[in-house]
């Protein structure tokens, strides 16, 4: 979009004056920024809609990415980068006297998500987009995203994340296009014509209304859509039949409840609860988002065969997995067709991606629950069990024992991820390692049955946002080095190999570092009022608290250099700070433990003027999309430290590479890939294997105590958790040095701690070299192309979703 300056203030004075009958002087920045995104809204909806004419005159495939999560953090930065328009609006601001940073943060990030899968998702929509591929998503739109976290007494509280408080400015509801989502009630099957025809009855109603949000593509026409749907109740779909007022109060019973389902977001990541709300989100989103494709898909067609033609589902883990009932019950019992056309037409449309083969995150569901809330879906999902078995026991007589393990239904219980299977087309995984797992181990047995189904799409991160918005003076340098075409095709970062031994190209990746370096610093002392030296190596660990993603062993390995200083105060050692930011899941009371565990291992060294020189640890309060843009571009440690095995991919460590951090890693989801472009030396890797977990957890041969015994290094550490180090009471930390020695370490904390040391002797060694540094923070960058989710969703699009650029 070509506006000038000069243009872009006129027209900010015109809307603002008609929007909010003030001048410049008088706006507040809230108002700046509402103004700048009405003023974009303008030129992104006449783009919107010739791209929705376009796609709808062409009857090009469409793809709908269905999503319990979309993380999509603030959008008025990444709209105005790809609108072209992002200098312009910033030097017009300048030139107006606003400082464009404070007029943007004014915008609430949409947390609509846990953590890498929901941002996984808003990654991709980006991607879609900027390919000019017809994808859209299809998510709820929750009334409070993840929770705000605030911490008190170094303990984490949970606020309620109101992000609606304010107009969202993105959005246009679409009331034309709501539909009703049925919940209870009894199905009978009655006669009529000589049919057998459903019936379903004394069902509670909801409306189901979308807001739409535009997803605006890098440089180009397309304007794809991000659907939300939001419950309301139907007023009139309720008879008030009492004068005594009791109706009156069922009503706002009943109203209650719908809007309860699309109030807020579970704040658990990777952890299954059976809920019944969670159910009926579920659900909700399911049926309304599968109603409106359907009903677009029939303004122009009425053959259903053309479906899988014409339409790609993909479900993001089997959140959504309730599609492929859903999506039988309405060709069915809404459009009349057989079993055996109606499941042809499902699996050739549906296509899964699995996310984690954590036990405790696969969902299951209890029978009576699904049975009561969606009587009609169960029985469909009954029928697509008993078929599924049947197939197993007279296609593949050498699975007969292993049916019972492989049904969908089974001890009382719904499957989804076995539903996910059967019912799709295509089932990913999303790293090469993750989906090797999946193949060989977790799902191996459905691999047997289903092999062409399975497949990998390693995960990607949007450059644009990750490095083009974040690092605008590394994307600068970079761009001034090699050309611009790194854009477009980001795997053309590899021409900046030839510079990893230029000192001046060195030099200048140096002192961007530093700038960033200078930046978070400087947020860092104004927030917390904690100095930090930018010449000490920025360690940064910042994800979801889990068990398996060991900030304890980053911890261990802290608490162990402390003791190093404090044994010898003289000790020669680079300065770290080391930098968490972590959300634990409310009731996850390990996770919050270990944020107690840094939190006070930070206030221990911060104030000790032994080591407060040597070593600072920092925990940012509230991570989000948001904060993990300002630290990123600072980073020069990125810390990808999970049990091997554990995590499926991880993003993080993608976002964190193409912005030169050097990654410390296990050999563990995208970690491996990283490693074999970038090559073993510009990696630090350590510890057990995927192979070697396995091998210990079949066994059963691993003793964390006779680690813990001998290891010296280790027990004084730990018993700093016991010891009254902390506190005086003695109790604060002692579930966690329980969970390590009598339960045995489940994640191998203890296992990993000598080569993990190790590995940080090795970045210290490395980081006294800046030269060597530099080189390898190039290399990283050089070889990030392959993480941007634009070649992820070229292969999606390719190799699944069968969809082509308009
Ligand atoms: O695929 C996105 C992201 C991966 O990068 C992480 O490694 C993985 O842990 C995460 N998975 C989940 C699990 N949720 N469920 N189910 O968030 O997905």
């Amino acid at each position: 979009m070509n506006i000038t300056q000069t243009e872009f203030v006129q027209s900010f004075i015109d809307k603002l004056t008609t929007t909010f009958g003030k001048t410049v002087d008088e706006a507040t920045n809230k108002e700046a920024y509402q103004t700048v995104s009405l003023l974009l809204k303008d030129i992104i909806l006449r783009k919107w809609q010739k791209t929705q004419n376009q796609q709808v005159e062409q009857d090009e495939k469409q793809m709908y990415y269905f999503s319990m999560e979309f993380l999509l953090g603030r959008l008025i930065e990444s709209n105005l980068l790809n609108a072209g328009l992002l200098s312009t609006c910033e030097e017009g601001l300048k030139e107006l006297g606003f400082n464009s940073d404070k007029v943007f943060i004014e915008e609430h990030d949409a947390g609509l998500g846990n953590g890498g899968l929901g941002r996984l998702a808003a990654c991709f929509l980006d991607s879609l987009a900027s390919l000019n591929l017809p994808g859209h998503g299809v998510g709820i739109r929750y009334k409070y995203g993840l929770f705000q976290q605030k911490m008190v007494n170094g303990y984490q509280v949970e606020l309620p994340d109101y992000w609606l408080k304010d107009d969202y400015m993105w959005e246009t509801k679409r009331s034309d296009k709501s539909v009703e989502v049925h919940f209870g009630g009894e199905v009978l099957l009655v006669s009529k014509d000589n049919h057998l025809h459903v019936e379903h009855k004394n069902f509670e109603r909801v409306l189901a209304i979308p807001y739409d949000v535009p997803i605006v593509g890098y440089e180009n026409e397309t304007v794809n859509s991000l659907r939300l749907w939001s419950a309301e109740s139907m007023p009139n779909s309720f008879h008030f039949h009492s004068s005594e007022g009791h109706d009156y109060y069922h009503y706002l019973d009943y109203k209650r409840s719908v809007e309860q389902i699309s109030e807020f977001l579970y704040p658990d990541d990777s952890y299954y609860e059976g809920r019944l709300l969670r159910l009926k989100q579920q659900y909700f989103l399911v049926s309304a988002g599968l109603q409106s494709i359907l009903s677009r898909f029939k303004r122009k067609h009425d053959d259903f065969f053309l479906l899988p033609q014409k339409v790609a589902i993909q479900i993001n883990d089997t959140h959504p997995s309730l599609v492929i009932p859903e999506l039988m019950r309405l060709l069915m019992d809404e459009e009349q067709l057989g079993w055996d056309d109606a499941w042809k037409i499902t699996t050739s449309t549906v296509a899964y991606t699995n996310h984690t083969t954590l036990v405790e995150a696969l969902e299951k569901w209890p029978i009576d629950m699904v049975q009561s809330l969606l009587p009609r879906i169960y029985m469909i999902i009954n029928e697509i069990n008993e078929r599924f078995c049947q197939s197993i026991y007279y296609d593949h007589p050498e699975l007969r024992d292993k049916i019972a393990e492989m049904a969908i239904i089974s001890y009382g219980q719904i499957h989804m991820a076995h539903l996910a299977i059967a019912g799709s087309f295509s089932v990913n995984g999303v790293a090469k390692l993750h989906t090797d797992i999946l193949k060989n181990r977790e799902m191996k047995n459905f691999h047997t049955i289903f092999p062409e189904r399975f497949n990998n799409k390693t995960n990607g991160i949007t450059h644009r946002r990750w490095l083009m918005n974040v690092n605008r003076n590394l994307a600068q340098l970079l761009s001034n080095s090699i050309g611009k075409n790194w854009i477009k095709e980001p795997r053309e970062l590899i021409q900046l190999i030839k510079y990893t031994d230029d000192a001046s190209f060195q030099e200048e990746i140096a002192k961007v570092k530093l700038k960033n370096k200078e930046r978070l610093a400087e947020f860092i002392q104004s927030e917390y009022d904690i100095k930090i030296d930018t010449q000490s190596i920025f360690d940064v660990h910042i994800k979801r608290l889990h068990g398996y993603k060991r900030q304890l062993l980053n911890l261990f390995h802290i608490l162990h250099l402390y003791q190093l200083c404090r044994d010898n105060p003289n000790i020669q050692m680079t300065p770290r700070t080391f930098i968490f930011g972590a959300k634990a899941a409310p009731g996850y009371h390990f996770a919050k433990q270990v944020i107690k565990l840094i939190t006070s291992t930070s206030d221990k060294i911060n104030n000790d003027p032994v080591v407060k020189d040597k070593l600072k640890v920092i925990f940012l309060e509230n991570y989000n999309v948001s904060l993990a843009e300002k630290i990123i571009p600072a980073a020069d440690i990125s810390e990808q430290i999970s049990t091997a095995s554990k995590e499926a991919s991880g993003t993080g460590n993608m976002k964190l590479m193409m912005n030169g951090a050097l990654t410390i890693g296990t050999l563990d989801g995208a970690n491996v890939e990283i490693r074999d472009m970038v090559g073993p030396n510009n990696i630090f890797t350590f510890g057990l294997t995927s192979e070697q977990v396995f091998e210990y957890q079949q066994n059963g041969n691993y003793r964390a105590r006779d680690i813990y015994n001998s290891d010296q290094r280790l027990r004084v550490v730990m018993d700093k958790l016991v010891n009254q180090f902390f506190t005086y009471d003695d109790v604060e930390f002692k579930n966690i040095y329980y969970s390590l020695l009598y339960n045995n370490d489940e994640y191998f904390v203890l296992k990993d701690f000598d080569s993990y040391v190790e590995a940080q002797q090795h970045v210290e060694q490395t980081y006294r070299n800046q030269k060597s540094w530099l080189k390898k923070s190039i290399t990283n960058i050089a070889h990030s192309g392959k993480f941007s989710s634009d070649r992820t969703i070229s292969e999606y699009a390719n190799e699944i979703w069968d969809i082509h650029p308009l």
